[in-house]
């Protein structure tokens, strides 16, 4: 490592003195001003990770569904995978270090990871459309050019593309080509040979509203429009030509504030969806004839596309065991349904993609979704040698179909990272083959109904918790007080955690009726302001 080098160039990133930055849940976010020295920093350590694990590794350059003035950046790990938990610390020390510490941090970073200084290193980049975004990844090229390592731009992507990329360079081509034509290839033939049994003639079943959050989506819906158009026909809303980018629309607020986003003309029973900022989240919605706005999240995903696989999976005879994924914040109806309806395997981890990714690996069929939007379904390699064996071998007409669907699921969900495009077009797909309006996908279940709210304390990290985030530990007392307020509701349920992308602790409360879950999330907020030194406003 040419020291030196290192220390000229990190002197025109410099850090701000003082300012302390955690690798969390997904990556470094905050305000855009405060990343310059962090992303420089994240060139150098990608360089270190991928002559570890003599891989290509991904930076990606995103704040997801934060405000336009945020940024953020994020590793991806050579399987598509967000980076392992040693290195997030390694990250953390990197970015904190102060300007003259950082070269010594960095060495005692490749000395510990055992990093053999000799190998090559080749790193992939992508960014999101905030105006802030290019001038960043500019930085993270300087970190990894300084140490001397390969990179390729692809510049404009969605996460998940870039995910894609990573993966595909790192199993030599088998899982799709590291081009954005690669990527719209795949999915785009997986998705059309799905469907082509059963195009429908109906205008209806075949056009979708898509708010693309003002962000990235817009531009990689927009190019691969045409390889798909003759099964679908999207109509983009929020396309970042007038909008702001997360404001007032996009999946997170969508979501958060159950109202449909603003920029979007819905008419009543139209199938719709919001991506996130940067089209890693989905979820669907629609106004029912008397106006009213429903959701349709990331548990109902869960809901529609596992029972659609487990279908399959009867009508080819296999015993391939499929588990849904879920974490805290799935609504209790979704899991009674899954459990007791569908009799499928639910678990539930802690926030967060990584958890839900690494749980969904145990099973042959892991189907994760955050109720946020957030997730995809992972067939293991055995899984997937199986099904395609059985593409080829079966002769049982009606098996075989089904056991080509499967494949063709394969190919279409992106397994290297939850994808909003990919999602978006393997439900549509299950709703055009099993015939489903929104409404009827809507029906399968009725949400509790419930709210989200957010307390500010003086220091969240005085709350632990245990059991996916369902139980405090700490304070002592809390979790007792959070008891006795839940027996005084029917059908109730309600945790609290410190966020991990915001200074915040996150109250959930559910109940029988609106009013029960507010008035539940509002004495819980209460209890977290009094015992775990709530500042500010009382709630
Ligand atoms: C991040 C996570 C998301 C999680 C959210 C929780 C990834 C790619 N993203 O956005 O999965 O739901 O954080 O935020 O892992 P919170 O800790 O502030 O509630
Ligand atoms: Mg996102």
């Amino acid at each position: 490592m040419d020291l030196d080098a290192i220390t000229e160039y990190s002197a025109l990133h410099p850090k701000p003195s003082g300012l302390i930055l955690q690798y969390g849940t997904a990556g470094f976010r905050t305000k855009a001003e405060h990343l310059d020295h962090v992303m420089f920093r994240m060139g150098l350590l990608a360089v270190l990770r991928s002559k570890q694990t003599k891989s290509t590794i991904g930076v990606m350059v995103t704040a997801s569904h934060n405000p336009e003035e945020d940024n953020g950046v994020k590793l991806v790990d050579p399987l598509g995978e967000m980076l392992a938990p040693s290195w997030e610390e390694h990250a953390t020390c990197l970015a904190n270090a102060e300007e003259q510490d950082m070269p010594r941090v960095l060495m005692d970073i490749s000395v510990k990871a055992a990093v053999n200084l000799q190998q090559d290193a080749f790193i992939v980049i992508g960014r999101d459309t905030r105006s802030t975004s290019e001038k960043l990844s500019q930085s993270v090229i300087d970190g990894v050019t300084v140490l001397e390592g390969q990179f390729h731009d692809y510049g404009l992507v969605t996460t998940p593309q870039l995910h894609y990329m990573v993966y595909c360079r790192n199993t030599s081509g088998q899982y799709g080509e590291a081009t954005l034509e690669g990527y719209y290839q795949k999915l785009s033939k997986a998705f059309m040979e799905l469907t082509k049994q059963t195009l429908c003639s109906e205008d209806e079943y075949r056009s979708l509203k898509v708010d693309c959050a003002n962000g990235i989506g817009a531009l990689k819906l927009k190019e691969m429009e045409h390889y798909v158009s003759q099964g679908l026909s999207v109509q983009l809303f929020n396309d970042g030509t007038k909008g702001k980018l997360n404001h007032l629309c996009g999946a997170d607020f969508v979501k958060s504030h159950q109202k449909p986003p603003q920029g979007m003309e819905m008419k009543s029973n139209e199938r719709c969806c919001s991506f996130d900022g940067d089209a890693d989240r989905i979820v669907y919605h629609y106004l029912d004839v008397d106006g009213h706005f429903h959701l349709i999240d990331g548990d109902k995903i869960a809901t529609l596309i596992s029972s659609f696989l487990k279908e399959l999976l009867l009508e080819i005879g296999e015993s391939l065991n499929i588990g849904v994924v879920q974490t805290a914040y799935a609504n209790g109806s979704s899991t009674r349904y899954l459990e007791e309806v569908m009799k499928v395997p639910v678990y539930c981890t802690k926030t967060g993609v990584k958890h839900l990714h690494h749980k969904a690996q145990e099973f042959d069929i892991g189907v994760y979704f955050e109720a946020n939007g957030h997730g995809t379904v992972l067939f293991s390699k055995a899984a997937e040698t199986k099904i395609r064996q059985l593409t080829k071998e079966l002769e049982d007409e009606k098996r075989k179909a089904a056991a080509k669907m499967l494949e063709n699921v394969i190919d279409l969900f992106n397994q290297a990272a939850g994808d909003a495009i990919s999602d978006m077009l393997v439900i549509e797909a299950i709703l055009t083959l099993k015939d489903l309006t929104i409404q009827q996908w809507d029906a399968l279940y009725m949400d509790l109904p419930n709210r989200q709210l957010k307390v500010k304390v003086a220091d969240r990290q005085v709350i632990s918790t245990t059991d996916a985030e369902r139980q405090v530990v700490t304070p002592p007392g809390l979790q007792e007080a959070i008891n006795d307020l839940v027996k005084k509701y029917k059908l109730s349920r309600a945790f609290v955690r410190p966020s991990g992308t915001e200074d915040v602790v996150r109250v959930y409360a559910e109940a029988d009726s609106q009013e029960n879950a507010d008035s539940l999330a509002r004495a819980v907020s209460l209890a977290v302001f009094q015992l775990a030194g709530g500042v500010g406003e009382t709630p």
